[in-house]
This record gives structure tokens, C-alpha cells and sequence, in this order.
């Protein structure tokens, strides 16, 4: 039987172990653009099987928060090529998150000051951060306005050109899509968010209609054997909401399979918070089993609140991967750490968004 130690090949991809870092917000990239201090910081963590990269805006509409990363421009791709390089020197694997924000944006961060986009003209109850005086705060997101059909498919475009410059010029050896967390897919799969009378809203065929365009588009540019998909049924994160999640996640995951992705990456639970939610119940075993059911092969990645026994745990039940956050962050040497059962640091939540070297590169070493 596999440990979470050895290794394992996801698509394209033969990974050294089973153990994934979770893609993270950092807010440290000025004007968007990956610096030599993030370069740093992936390559610090190069010892986990998969990397994925903090959530990275396709476009400008698709940024809504300050100084987070972009995809779209020259420079951006420049600087993620210093970061891609400095990992794959480290012996590491990395992808990068694809991520269009919809209406968790603020006016402000869009192309001439006009409101985010998103399905329907809904405000999300969800804060972003935006930048003053080189100090975070925390602002009421903006009223989106709600996209026309005919600028979907600019934007299943603008997913696939990013997907393409990701890997032909930034050198990721894969992308995963974030279709999780409340953001555009995400808002467009659920009926909290999605109230459109068109091809995109009404029945689950049409709420997952966009980001089953999505998938195809990427895919069909860098092949599934290097596209991952991040899910995430009931996270309350952003606002999200659906009234009966189940049967649209075993519509979207039906479809899924046979797409022959790379990996599927669920969210269990609330992001960051309880595995468990009382009020937003859902069978996770079900979703992969109908998964497998309809002839889906990709490697399954779960993620959320896993220590090393839970993680264990379920490798040993058949999932192929377990994704880390908060530990990540404070653990450059996780891996190692995790397989000689040493302490772990503890992560400063002060340090998360924004800043420099500090709470970021600075965690100590045990193992080199
Ligand atoms: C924390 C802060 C800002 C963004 C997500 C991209 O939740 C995020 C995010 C997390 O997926």
C-alpha cells in the first residue's frame, strides 16, 4: 500500500511524493509581477511532490485584490519564469492556479475603475484587500455587473491563452484551474450567485455549462495530462452558496471524467475553517466514487485541515494526494518533517497577506 512518501505519476507528471502544497495568497507581488523573493520562496518548498502557485489573475479583469500576481503580461510571465526556474534547480514540480475573480474585486482594481464582473448583478457578502500606505485593509467588495453571454467566450479564451503562455513561456509544468472559493466558476456554478435566464444559469447543465468550457479550452491547449481542477461543493468562502450542492458536483464531476485531467482537487468543508458544516452537508466518498464510476482516472487530491494522521488516513482510503496550507507556510521542509515526525513551526496569520522576507522566506530549517 502507498504512503504519503512515495511516489506517484498525475498526468504528465511524476511526482516525487504524495504531499502537495496548497496554493496560498501572499500579496507580494507588486504591479502583479512575480518577484526574486517569491522565486525564493518556491524553491524553499521544492520538496513537496506538487507545488501550486498562489491564485494568478488570467487577465486584469480577472484581479481582485492587491498585489496578487498576473498571468496576462510579459513581464508577469518574466517573472514567473525566474520562478518556475529556481523551483525545477530545486528538484521541485510546479503549477500554476488560474483564476478569474468575478465579483470578489473592488472598482478599483479593474481596467478603468469599472465594476467587476460576474453571472448576475448580485453583491458578494465577502471582503477584498487593497493596498494603503503599504498597510492591508480590508474593503466591501464592489456591485458587480452581470457579464453578457456574448463576453463568455472572450473570457473561456483569455483562460486558455493564459494556460498556454503558463507553460510555453513562464515554464510551469502544468496549470490547475481554480474553480473553487467563490470566484467566477464557482459563482457560475452555484445558484446563490448564478440567477441568469440564459445557457449559463437555471438547470446544473447550464451553471456548469462555463467552466466545462473552461476545462475543454485548457486542456485542449497544454493537454490534460497538465491541467488540474481545485472544487469546492459547500466552502462558504466568498459568499458562495448553492441550495443542494450534491447533484451539482456529481453533474460537474460526471463531466470531469471524461476530460482525462491530470488531478482533481476537492476543498472539504469550509476553506481554511471546519471539515464538517452542519447546515451545508456533503458526501465527499459519493463524489469520488461517481467519479471513478464514469471512468474518471485522474489522481484525486483532497485537501483542508489535514495533519500527518488524517493524511495518512486517507491515502490508505485511496486518495492520491493531500494538499497543505497553513503548514506550508511555516515549513519549508514539511515533507521531511512529516516523515521523521519532527515539530512543526506555527504560522504568524500577521504575516500572510503582504510584506516582504518577513513570515515568508524566513521560516527556519530543520532539514536542508
Ligand atoms: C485568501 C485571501 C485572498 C484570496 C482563495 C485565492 O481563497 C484565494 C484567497 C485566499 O482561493
Amino acid at each position: 500500500m502507498p504512503t504519503l512518501f512515495d511516489p506517484i505519476q498525475v498526468g504528465n507528471l511524476h511526482l516525487a511524493n504524495r504531499i502537495v502544497m496548497a496554493s496560498l495568497t501572499r500579496n507580494r507581488a507588486p504591479d502583479a509581477i512575480p518577484t526574486p523573493l517569491m522565486a525564493e520562496y518556491y524553491a524553499q518548498r521544492a520538496s513537496a511532490g506538487l507545488l501550486i502557485t498562489e491564485a494568478t489573475a488570467i487577465s486584469q479583469q480577472g484581479q481582485g485584490y492587491a498585489d496578487v500576481p498576473g498571468l496576462y503580461g510579459t513581464e508577469q510571465l518574466d517573472g514567473w519564469r525566474r520562478v518556475t526556474e529556481s523551483v525545477h534547480d530545486a528538484g521541485g514540480k510546479i503549477v500554476v492556479q488560474l483564476w478569474h475573480v468575478g465579483r470578489v474585486s473592488h472598482s478599483e482594481l479593474q481596467p478603468g475603475g469599472a465594476p467587476p464582473v460576474a453571472p448576475s448583478a448580485i453583491t458578494a457578502k465577502t471582503k477584498t484587500v487593497l493596498i494603503r500606505n503599504g498597510v492591508p485593509i480590508f474593503v466591501d467588495t464592489s456591485e458587480p455587473r452581470a457579464l453578457n453571454a456574448d463576453e463568455l467566450p472572450g473570457i473561456v479564451h483569455t483562460y486558455q491563452a493564459a494556460a498556454r503562455n503558463a507553460v510555453e513561456t513562464a515554464g510551469f509544468d502544468g496549470v490547475e484551474i481554480h474553480g473553487a472559493n467563490g470566484y467566477l466558476l464557482d459563482q457560475f456554478l452555484k445558484n446563490g450567485s448564478n440567477q441568469r435566464t440564459d445557457d449559463y444559469g437555471g438547470s446544473i447543465v447550464n451553471r456548469a455549462r462555463l467552466l466545462l468550457e473552461v476545462v475543454r479550452a485548457v486542456t485542449g491547449a497544454v493537454g490534460g495530462g497538465r491541467t488540474g481542477i481545485r472544487l469546492s461543493p459547500v466552502t462558504p468562502a466568498n459568499d458562495a452558496y448553492d441550495a443542494d450542492p450534491q447533484p451539482l458536483f456529481d453533474y460537474v464531476i460526471q463531466k470531469l471524467a471524461t476530460l482525462n485531467l491530470a488531478y482533481i482537487h476537492i476543498i472539504e468543508g469550509a476553506t481554511g475553517g471546519p471539515r464538517e458544516l452542519p447546515d451545508r452537508p456533503f458526501d465527499y466518498a459519493a463524489l469520488k466514487a461517481t467519479y471513478r464510476t464514469a471512468g474518471g482516472k485522474a489522481a484525486w487530491m483532497v485537501n483542508n485541515g489535514y495533519d500527518k494522521a488524517l493524511a495518512e488516513q486517507a491515502v490508505a482510503d485511496g486518495t492520491d494526494l493531500v494538499a497543505f496550507g497553513k503548514l506550508f507556510i511555516a515549513n519549508p521542509d514539511l515533507v521531511e518533517r512529516l516523515r521523521r515526525n519532527a515539530p512543526l513551526n506555527k504560522p504568524d496569520p500577521a504575516t500572510f497577506y503582504g510584506g516582504g522576507a518577513k513570515g515568508y522566506t524566513d521560516y527556519p530549517l530543520l532539514y536542508k
